[in-house]
């Protein structure tokens, strides 16, 4: 049986190819909700309605573990999608612990979107840290998750965004940034390049892979034969308009479902 995975659009895929490199026997079965997309500004009624409605249509297509690669999602739906469905539901959720603990200046930067910083499972954990005295900087990043999808990485809007989305980052002397919205692992380097010289960014997808298995594990569901994984992309919408960034973000030809 395959590990479904979804996203409100692509940038799961960077979560996917975690995934991937971890496990290399796992079939995994993508969805792309590319039509409802961005869900970041969306309500959370809304997120919730289309998160179970996408769990149930890879539930018809077998799926024996669900991953929520998509932290706005998780902040919004993971607590009802575990309430409704038994099978193991994993979920992505910005890295403050790691780099709380990692933080020399007791200063770290969240880029997500607004939806996941405004979201009271995100303000909940921003609260313990604050305990601890470490100052956490929210950055809404509006627009930036369309710049990876339109595949214009180095364009200049996206790089003036970055720029300016940095600036509360480098103002509070943050050591650490949080990328907390599936999309912008696809640009660290982008990001890097603008930061300040020697910020850490983090990138939670490994830790959700990681749990993946061990999930997996507990249920006996891992794949031990030398079985070669296989995937499956489905996309809400016209598939075909969005092959040449599936293909970009996953770095080899792909089978696309609409
Ligand atoms: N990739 C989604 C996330 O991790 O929050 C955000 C995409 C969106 O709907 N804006």
């Amino acid at each position: 049986a395959p590990v479904g995975v979804f996203d409100s659009g692509l940038g799961g895929l960077s979560v996917m190819k975690a995934i991937r490199s971890l496990m290399p026997n796992e079939d995994l079965l993508y969805f792309a909700d590319c039509v409802y997309a961005p869900y970041g500004d969306r309500s959370s009624q809304y997120i919730i309605e289309r998160s179970e409605s996408i769990t149930r249509e890879l539930l018809l297509r077998g799926v024996k573990a669900l991953v929520v690669a998509c932290n706005t999602a998780t902040a919004t739906a993971v607590n009802d999608l575990r309430a409704k469905f038994s099978l193991p539901i994993i979920g992505i959720e910005p890295a403050v612990k790691p780099a709380a603990a990692a933080s020399k200046t007791r200063a770290i930067g969240v880029l997500a979107t607004t939806r996941t910083l405004t979201s009271e499972r995100y303000r909940d954990l921003v609260k313990r840290y604050a305990q601890d005295s470490i100052k956490v900087v929210s950055v809404p990043c509006p627009g930036l998750m369309e710049c990876v999808e339109a595949g214009a990485w180095e364009s200049p809007h996206t790089l003036s965004l970055i720029h300016k989305y940095l600036d509360p980052i480098r103002k509070a002397n943050a050591d650490q940034i949080v990328l907390g919205c599936t999309h912008y692992p696809f640009l660290t380097k982008q990001i890097q390049t603008l930061a300040p010289a020697g910020i850490t960014i983090i990138d939670p997808s490994l830790a959700v892979a990681k749990e993946l298995r061990h999930r997996l594990s507990l249920i006996d569901g891992l794949n031990e034969t030398d079985h070669e994984g296989s995937e499956r992309f489905l996309i809400s919408g016209e598939a075909e308009n969005h092959r040449s960034v599936v293909e970009l973000l996953w770095n080899r030809p792909v089978q696309l479902e609409s």
